[in-house]
């Protein structure tokens, strides 16, 4: 059976997203937009690469969500991304409609997918992503902390001259300004980051990586950074689609890992086949755990904003409800 990965926002890191997967070649791509033509413009760009970068993947794009029939593994990228100066939760009514509306129709096409969402503000829109389908959590995932982790991967390698093959880092925490990147869990093949650099110097890197996608932000000023964040979601997808069981941050739901419930967070998790096989729980210092706690406590006043949109009680809804 041919593998499928449906990607939804056929945008910067839609359109990115889908071109790794084919160039890694993981799956055929069904990309989804509700700007008619960009979808199938850019599926036809990308199909007519196919012979120059030699893949058999196939790649075809709509306004309609019939074409993501099968897909194992649904990715949304829909919606509005940061101008200089926003923070991702300005973007969060907006895109709760935007995810709100795709919701329902990634449900009724491809029921038994998993689903890892990348919209910002992405906590938040995971948890919506996860009331509307009301699928097991263990099928909704979303990405961050593998691009965040990345990025301080990269500023620690360029810090020391070093490769970044050989620097591992681990990011925790929602998705924002209060994101938890841990030194002691950033090794340069297995040497903890503290050993090897001051303390200030390390602080830095860590600050670097909270404002790491506000860095691109002011530099591109028309968007927010895609290259980065579609390896990311690629990722991701690739460890569910060949049954990879990595360990990767992941925002998921929590239900009293690390002493937090009923709270979306970026925590480490095993990635398989079935989507998260496992919410790995990492030994943390107090000042870890109390950020962990900060971190998640912001994330859940984001989440008070879909349940004021969903109603009082959802659970008793339908299951899925475009808002
Ligand atoms: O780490 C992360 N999770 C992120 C998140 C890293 C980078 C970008 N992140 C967020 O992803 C960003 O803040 C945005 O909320 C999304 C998408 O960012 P992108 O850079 O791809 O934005 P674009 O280029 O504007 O593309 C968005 C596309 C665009 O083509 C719209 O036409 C489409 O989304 N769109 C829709 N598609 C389908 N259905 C609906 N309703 C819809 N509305 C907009």
């Amino acid at each position: 059976m041919r593998r499928k990965i449906a990607v939804i926002g056929a945008g910067n890191v839609g359109a990115t997203c889908a071109q790794r997967v084919l160039e890694r070649r993981l799956a055929d791509v069904a990309l989804v937009d509700v700007v008619d033509g960009l979808a199938a413009g850019k599926a036809l760009d990308l199909a007519e690469a196919a012979p120059l970068e030699g893949h058999d993947c196939r790649i075809t794009g709509s306004t309609s969500y019939e074409i993501i029939r099968g897909a194992q593994v649904v990715v949304v990228t829909a919606g509005l991304a940061r101008k200089p100066g926003m923070s991702r939760s300005d973007l969060a009514g907006a895109n709760a409609k935007i995810v709100g509306s795709i919701i329902p129709q990634v449900v009724a096409n491809a029921p038994d997918a998993i689903l890892i969402t990348v919209t910002n503000p992405l906590d938040t829109m995971t948890y919506l992503s996860w009331k509307l389908t009301r699928w097991p959590a263990e099928r909704v995932m979303g990405m961050a902390g593998v691009l965040d982790s990345a990025r301080l991967r990269f500023f620690v390698a360029e810090k020391l001259n070093l490769s970044v093959q050989d620097v591992d880092a681990m990011v925790m925490g929602g998705h924002g300004d209060s994101m938890v990147p841990l030194p002691r869990y950033t090794t340069v093949n297995g040497i903890p980051l503290p050993e090897l650099l001051p303390p200030a110097e390390v602080e830095k890197l860590m600050q670097r990586t909270r404002d790491g996608g506000a860095e691109v932000v002011k530099l591109l000023k028309t968007g927010s950074a895609f290259y980065a964040p579609a390896s990311s979601a690629a990722d991701m997808a690739q460890a569910i689609l060949n049954d990879e069981h990595r360990l990767l941050p992941a925002c998921v739901r929590l239900s009293g890992q690390y002493g937090l419930k009923d709270v979306f967070c970026g925590v480490p998790v095993r990635i398989g086949a079935k989507g998260v096989e496992e919410i790995v729980q990492l030994p943390l210092t107090d000042a870890e755990k109390s950020a962990l706690k900060a971190s998640a406590e912001a994330v859940r006043q984001d989440m008070k904003m879909v349940d004021d949109l969903l109603g009082s009680d959802p659970s008793k809804g339908k299951g899925v409800r475009p808002l």
